[in-house]
């Protein structure tokens, strides 16, 4: 629905405004939009950044600490390497001229303990320091226009990335892979997943809503037969990858701006009963997880309307859902087991708040929670400070958000964790 300006690279702004307009004019939340929140209870930690922050968090100990940093792009021109204090680690945050829609990534290009920081900038370049900010040899590499897309990382040996017209595959010098790079129609504001012989990613066309794709290679860059395919209106979701009829070969599974959900094979048809319409237009990416522990997948996912889907994998609604939250949801959930054995599903809002739910839809206690500002970024759920409770982080249009200790972390062996974007620091979108 949304008409992209190729010279304008503050898109979502754009939509935030828009978004407001309506919500002004529907007489909703005027409250929010003349007092924005400055202040946050004692456990909620805030670093504000200069413009918007829509990249999504990770987590690892880089400095072997015991306690794990967080890295995290932003429109106001920085990728920042926080500790769980949100304080900068030396020689950061990184400059790039315009920021980052981005969500970075993390690759072993050498033989160091700890991995190299990868991510796309609004400048069209891909990036990659290592941890003590140093560049990593081959990088950056200059592409085209904007790069929205996050890179994918492909067995520690490749990096994947979408651009406007061309689909990239780099080796860890920072030399193209060989079949790569590939022709795509349209851009690429999605960001790749990858499982085994498999590399997917959508596309929208600019300045049009009615032309997006989807398409499926092989690592060898040869096209998977019946693909591309022509989705019914532009897509901004970034697939996700299950196994979804346990037929032993992953699904894609993605929305559009028609609105639907989509699963498809890896012969391009859709699995029964998909898609599914849900609401105005899903622009996020699907979680995938069991959360009612039903043994079958299901599928998590919000809608511009403000409405957070599950869907099992027959294309059955899952109980209890969906909720209804009245604000814009662009991110991805995040989903997480604690303790007591249940699920928590977290997802951030454009009316500037942060929501957590049980697994039968219903709102978990102290949620939601006011971040004073927009959010586009998709959470991270964590124990950053590993005292055994879990911590979220998320950014918003006022900066990046750091809540502690919210549940006890879950010890045993039951699966259910899509804890940030993409499902892993990888960013695969895969579910293993
Ligand atoms: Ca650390
Ligand atoms: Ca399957
Ligand atoms: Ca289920
Ligand atoms: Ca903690």
């Amino acid at each position: 629905m949304i008409i992209y300006d190729a010279g304008h690279p503050r898109v979502t702004r754009i939509k935030q405004i828009k978004k407001y307009f309506r919500i002004t004019l529907a007489g909703i939340a005027l409250l929010n939009l003349n007092c924005a929140q400055t202040s946050f209870p004692p456990h909620h930690l805030h670093r504000a950044t200069s413009a918007e922050t829509v990249s999504s968090p990770l987590a690892f100990d880089f400095n072997h600490d015991g306690r794990k940093e967080i890295v995290i792009g932003s429109f106001d021109g920085n990728c920042y390497l926080l500790d769980d204090s949100l304080r900068d680690l030396p020689a950061w945050p990184k400059f790039s001229h315009n920021g980052f829609f981005s969500s970075p990534a993390l690759w072993h290009i050498d033989k160091s303990a700890t991995p190299e920081i990868f991510i796309g900038s609004d400048n069209g370049a891909l990036l990659g320091w290592h941890i003590d900010g140093s560049r990593a040899r081959g990088f950056p590499i200059t592409l085209e226009k904007q790069i929205w897309s996050s890179p994918a990382i492909i067995a520690d040996s490749l990096i994947a990335i979408g651009g406007e017209g061309k689909m990239f595959v780099f080796n860890r010098n920072g030399n193209l892979a060989a079949g790569w790079p590939q022709e795509i129609r349209g851009w690429a504001s999605a960001s790749p997943a990858w499982h085994e012989d498999l590399l997917v990613i959508a596309t929208l066309t600019r300045g049009e809503t009615s032309r997006g794709y989807l398409y499926a290679w092989h690592l060898s860059g040869a096209l998977y037969p019946n693909f591309p395919l022509h989705l019914e209106m532009d897509s901004d979701s970034s697939p996700s990858l299950a196994d979804l009829d346990r037929d032993g070969q992953v699904e894609i599974v993605l929305g559009d701006d028609a609105g639907l959900l989509h699963a498809f094979r890896l012969e391009g048809n859709e699995l029964p009963n998909f898609p599914r319409l849900l609401g105005e237009a899903v622009q996020a990416s699907p979680a995938i997880a069991d959360i009612n522990d039903d043994g079958m997948l299901d599928l998590i996912i919000g809608t511009t309307d403000g409405a957070l889907h599950a869907w099992n994998a027959l294309g059955d609604c899952v109980l209890g859902w969906p909720a209804r939250i009245g604000g814009e949801i662009n991110g991805s959930a995040a989903l997480a087991r604690i303790a007591n054995g249940e699920a928590r599903i977290i997802v951030g809002a454009g009316n500037h708040r942060l929501y957590a739910f049980h697994s039968d839809g219903k709102i978990a206690k102290g949620f939601p929670m006011d971040c004073g500002d927009a959010i586009f970024s998709s959470p991270l759920v964590d124990d950053l400070d590993h005292n055994g409770m879990l911590d979220i982080v998320v950014g918003a249009n006022n900066g990046i958000h750091l809540i502690k200790d919210q549940w006890p972390v879950y010890q045993g062996e039951r699966k259910t964790a899509w804890p940030m974007f993409r499902h892993n620091a990888q960013r695969t979108g895969a579910l293993e």
